[in-house]
């Protein structure tokens, strides 16, 4: 079944480049609804439990590092088939693979800062949102 939500990060290079406006627009223009949006930034301790998955893999310690090293913003977005649909937008982890038109592709500058996150399943998405946002703060 299509999902209606995914869950998002703008990573701390775009915010740093000045690209949250840019990046937002982008996700309004492709039809997707703020469900949930907060500027907040993760300890190297919640990047690690947020990136546990990839806990094996060589550049986890980099990754974490990365996404501690300074604000990001945390959203919801809701849109039919919002997991694979966001996936399309924001195009392949590395920029040099994303396709023209890809938030990666305008804004990402290498495999590890990569400017954006998606989730890639509804379960993970479920997940993912509930690891930054409260109840009270989906809308
Ligand atoms: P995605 O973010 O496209 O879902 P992923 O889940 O495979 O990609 O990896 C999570 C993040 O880890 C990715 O956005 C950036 C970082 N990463 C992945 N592969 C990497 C690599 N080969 N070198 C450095 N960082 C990498
Ligand atoms: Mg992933």
């Amino acid at each position: 079944m299509a999902s209606n939500r995914t869950f998002t990060m703008i990573k701390p290079d775009a915010v740093r480049a000045g690209n949250i406006g840019n990046i937002l627009q982008m996700i309004n223009a492709a039809g997707f609804r703020i469900v949930a949006l907060k500027l907040t930034q993760m300890s190297m301790e919640r990047a690690g439990q947020f990136y546990e998955v990839h806990a094996a893999r060589p550049f986890y310690g980099e990754l974490c590092e990365f996404m501690s090293s300074g604000p990001i913003v945390a959203a919801i977005l809701e849109k039919d088939n919002a997991v694979e649909d966001f996936r399309k937008l924001i195009g392949a982890t590395n920029p040099a693979n994303a396709e023209e038109g890809t938030i990666r592709k305008l804004y990402a500058t290498s495999v590890g800062e990569n400017a954006v996150h998606g989730s890639d399943s509804d379960e993970n998405a479920a997940i993912e949102g509930a690891f930054h946002f409260a109840g009270v703060e989906l809308f």
